[in-house]
Order: structure tokens, then sequence, then C-alpha cells
């Protein structure tokens, strides 16, 4: 292969590291600026300050295996800040996923793999669908609830076969958006001790530096929620960002906050530390520039050293041997606990249990009872055919009638648990319950009054354009204003909530069903997929 043209220009002597990290580094930096800039849109600049916290957690932290994204044992990584995906799509082709240069280049093309902001299910290797900020916060802390929760039910002595952790790289968006206190808040209660949370600290937003908006202590808001904080003051240094990691991942009982100093478009002579390097292409010459400043060896675009990409793609080779280890320990539980095995096979592949709707109770329509009362019936009756069916009420249970009888109440140390008590936390409740969906293994039910779903709306979007399983029992729905007035039960409700009755089910559309029901169809509606 003819080597590339080199790029010449003003390079200062200490940005020409020329290693093999800083090249592994630079290839996530340019890959994004050059998608950015061809595509003419979208954001280059967290991508290129957050290369070096991708390189150390997908190389030295992070357990996957690009050969089977699925692989249940992974760890779980969610990218909050889902603007910067192109730092996810460059990590995914880089290290060895189902996604090729070709696709890096028809980034946010119509059909494209790389749509954008990176989307569940559509793209190997992501996770969540983010976008509406803080929402992915939220769903990293239902996915470390659901491990939590595996763990106590299905690890025996000897035999830790649920064991991984969640991680989530949070913006400043993400911190100031209010979803993402109600979800730390309950991770910090719970003491969800395998999660795992990354703040992008760059002190910029779209409008500007977040001193114009924000002057919160994030580390002592998280710490009075219970997290252990760690502080890396420069994002670019490889050896405190790894510590800082591996002291995260010694915290068993407590959440951590790792929160990392960086600087938006690292490396762009003009364009570094500026809100316009946030969503909008650095611009052709500044690309130049910048690779030159980086000491990049190309100023063709996309281009990949060999070196860099080799190392990599070594992660395949790491993925496939902790997949093999794990599978291993695999079959030994298997060996030893046969029921409990096929058992967790099944929850994890989302089978009903035969006949699971073989005691459902039936009603006539003279049965004088509210429908919360027949709802409530319905779930225990399924609940004991359906132990992966959990959650619970944003503190409204004994209204929505959402409570597993015997089921005990999830707490620190009681994850195993049925009954989730969200607290008064509708947001953070639809965020961690797709958290949940998406983790697999459990089936998410959150309930609360009808009208305030309206504080839940993002999740249930994301819900249904995800085709996320999660079930929602809201109830006081009645169009009367009942006795607590017009505040707890708006006439207006039922109709907000008519147009997210949408039933398409080809694929890239919501698929969102909501329906009034009677006591009858309380008992018909959960028979329904
Ligand atoms: C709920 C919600 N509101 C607004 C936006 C639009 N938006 C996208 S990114 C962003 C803020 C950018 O700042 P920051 O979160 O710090 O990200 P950075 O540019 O530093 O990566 C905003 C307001 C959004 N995605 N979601
Ligand atoms: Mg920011």
């Amino acid at each position: 292969m003819t080597p590339p043209p080199r790029a010449t220009g003003a390079a200062t002597p200490a940005a020409r590291d020329t290693s093999l990290d800083q090249l592994c580094i630079n290839t996530v930096r340019t890959l994004a600026m050059d998608a950015v800039q061809q595509a003419d849109s979208g954001h280059p600049g967290t991508p290129m300050a957050l290369a070096p916290l991708a390189y150390v957690l997908w190389q030295r932290h992070l357990r996957y295996n690009p050969a089977n994204p699925d692989w249940f044992g992974r760890d779980r990584f969610v990218l909050s800040a889902g603007h910067a995906c192109m730092l996810l799509y460059a990590v995914l082709y880089l290290t060895g996923y189902d996604l090729s240069l070709d696709d890096i280049k028809q980034f946010r093309q119509w059909g494209s793999r790389t749509p954008g902001h990176s989307e569940h299910g559509l793209t190997p290797g992501v996770e969540a669908t983010t976008g509406p900020l803080g929402q992915g916060v939220g769903n990293a802390v239902g996915m470390a609830l659901a491990e939590a929760h595996l763990a106590t039910l299905f690890n025996r002595p000897g035999h830790a076969i649920v064991d991984h952790c969640t991680y989530f790289v949070a913006s400043d968006g993400d911190m100031m958006e209010g979803v993402s206190h109600e979800a730390c808040s309950l991770a910090g209660h719970l003491k969800l001790g395998k999660l795992i949370g990354i703040y992008d600290d760059n002190r910029i937003t779209i409008d500007g530096k977040t001193d114009l908006t924000f002057s919160d202590d994030t580390a002592r808001r998280f710490e009075s929620y219970g997290w252990h904080v760690e502080r890396v003051a420069d994002g670019n240094d490889l050896g405190a960002l790894d510590a800082a990691l591996a002291a995260a991942r010694r915290q068993g009982d407590r959440p951590s906050l790792v929160i990392v100093r960086t600087h938006i478009a690292y490396g762009s002579p003009h364009k570094q530390d500026t809100p316009e390097a946030h969503g909008a292409p650095l611009g052709a010459e500044e690309v130049k520039l910048t690779k030159q400043r980086l000491g990049w060896p190309s100023l063709e675009p996309f281009y990949v050293p060999e070196e860099s990409l080799e190392h990599w793609r070594r992660a395949r080779d790491r993925g496939a041997r902790l997949e093999a280890e794990w599978r291993k320990r695999h079959d030994t539980y298997r060996a030893a606990h046969p029921d409990l095995a096929a058992e967790l096979e099944r929850r994890l592949a989302g089978r009903l249990p035969e006949a699971w709707d073989a005691d459902l109770p039936a009603f006539a329509p003279t049965d004088a009872q509210a429908t919360r009362a027949a709802s409530g019936k319905v779930l225990n009756a399924v609940a004991a055919k359906l132990p992966e069916l959990i959650g619970g009420s944003a503190d409204l249970a004994g209204s929505t009638n959402v409570v597993f009888k015997n089921g005990g109440d999830v707490a620190a140390g009681s994850w195993g648990a049925r009954n989730i008590h969200f607290g008064v936390r509708e947001h953070g409740m639809g965020a961690i319950m797709n958290g949940l969906a998406l983790h697999g293994g459990v089936r998410p039910v959150g309930s609360t009054f009808l009208i305030f779903s309206d504080y839940m709306r993002p999740p249930i979007r994301l819900a249904a354009l995800c085709h996320l399983p999660a079930i929602y029992v809201f109830t006081h729905d009645s169009i009367g204003l009942g006795e607590d007035g017009p505040t707890q039960r708006s006439p207006t409700s039922p109709c907000s909530a008519r147009p997210m009755r949408l039933r398409w089910s080809r694929r890239g559309a919501p698929r969102c069903n909501t329906r009034p029901a009677r006591s009858r169809s309380s008992s018909r509606g959960r028979r329904s997929p």
C-alpha cells in the first residue's frame, strides 16, 4: 500500500506524539471530524474530546465481544449524550463490530446504519437510543437495577453468572435535565454498585459556556445521593482515566461518577472550547489545521492507519476470550443448576411460560368494582406465572393497585424483590423502565395517575420508538373531575393520551398501544402483545 500523503503545516512539538495510543485516539478524532464534514451536519467536538476516554474504556475496562453484540455477560454502555454518536460509531467500527468504514462514510445519510443519533436495534453494539438529554442516564440506572435483580435471583455461591457493569457517558445537558436527578437519586438510594457514570465536564453547551446557566457542584450533588465520585483533571491523561475507572469498578456498594474535565473539539486551533464545535462541521480548512496540529499522517478523509486499526481490532480476540470464559462458567452453572439456567434462558429469550394466562380472572359486566381493582387482580394472576414481571409506581401503588403480593420491596441489598418503589419520580420511572426492558430478563411495569403520565412522555415515546415491552398502568382516568379536583384528574388527559394509541408494526415506526380499560378489558388487555 502506498503511504498516504503526510499532512504538512505548523504542528507543535508536543502535538506530534506518534505513540500508538495517540494514533488510536486520533483515529477516532479524525473519523468524527471527517464524517461530520462529509455529511455537512453532526457533532464533531465531543467525540474529539472524549476519544481518550473511549480508548481507555474500550481497551481496558469494558467487557464486550464485537462478534456477538448481544452476549448477555457483556458490560452495558449507554451514550446519554447521544449527539456525540460519532464517538460510538467510530469505536464500534474500530473494535470490529459489524460496521464498516463505508458505514461511517454514510453518517447521517438516508437508510444509513449510522443515522446520527445512535439507535438501539439498528446499529450493532448500540445499547440505547438517546437524543432527549438525560434519558440515557435513566436507562443506565434501569440496566444496573436489572443486573442487580437478576444477580440476586440467579447467582449461586461460586457461580456469579450475572455479573456485569453498566457505564454511561453524560454531558452538561444530561446533568442539567431533571430526569438525571430523579434517576441518580434513586440509584444512590438503591446502592447500585455496578453503575459507573462518566461526566463529560467540558463546560460548554449550545448557547455558550455553562457559567451562563449552571453552577451546581456536581461532585457534591452526587456525593449527597450516596455515589462515589472520582475526578480526572485532564481528559487526555490516560493514566488518570484508567485509575479513576479502576477505582469506580472497585466500588461494590455504591454507584460511581467519574468527572472528567475535557475540552470540546480538542486539537482544533480555532474551535476548541467553543460552542460552535458542538453541532456543526469544523469546516474543511479547520479540519486540515486540526489534523496538522494533531500530527496526523494524512489529509486524506477517513484515513485509518493500519497500525491503529490493528491495535483497536485486538478487541476481537479479547472479546472472544471474555465470552468464551463466561460460556465455560455458564456451562458449569447449567450443570450445577439446570432449572435456574433454563429459567434464565427463557427469560432472556422473552419466551412466555406455558399456560401463563390459564388463571386470569373473568369478570362479568355486572361486577361492580373499580377498574384499577380489576387491574390489580389481573396483574397478580399474571405475576404468579410470570416472575419476570417487576415494577411498581411513583408513590401511588396503593391507588393504582400495582402491588405484587408477597413480592417484597426492592431495596439496597434486596434487589431480588419485585415491588420497585420509584418514589415521586415519574420521569425517572419511565427512563428506568426503558433501561430494565433494554437489559432483558425482566418485564417492567410502572404506574401512576393518568394525568401524571405527562411527566413521563419522553421515555414513553422512546419505548415506542425502540419497541420496548414496557407496561404502563395509568389509573384515575375518569373524565369526571373526581374528588381531588382538576389538577389530579383532568378531562384533557384521556384526550392527550389518545394520540399515543399507535400500533404501527413496521420497523422504525413507533408502536405504543394505549387503551381505556373496563374490568373485562383488564383481563383481555394483558393477553395482547
Ligand atoms: C431534552 C433535550 N433538550 C434539548 C436538546 C437539544 N440539545 C442537544 S445537545 C444540547 C446541549 C449541548 O451541551 P452538552 O449537553 O453539554 O453537550 P456537549 O456539546 O458538551 O457535548 C441540547 C440543548 C436535547 N437533545 N434534548
Ligand atoms: Mg457540554
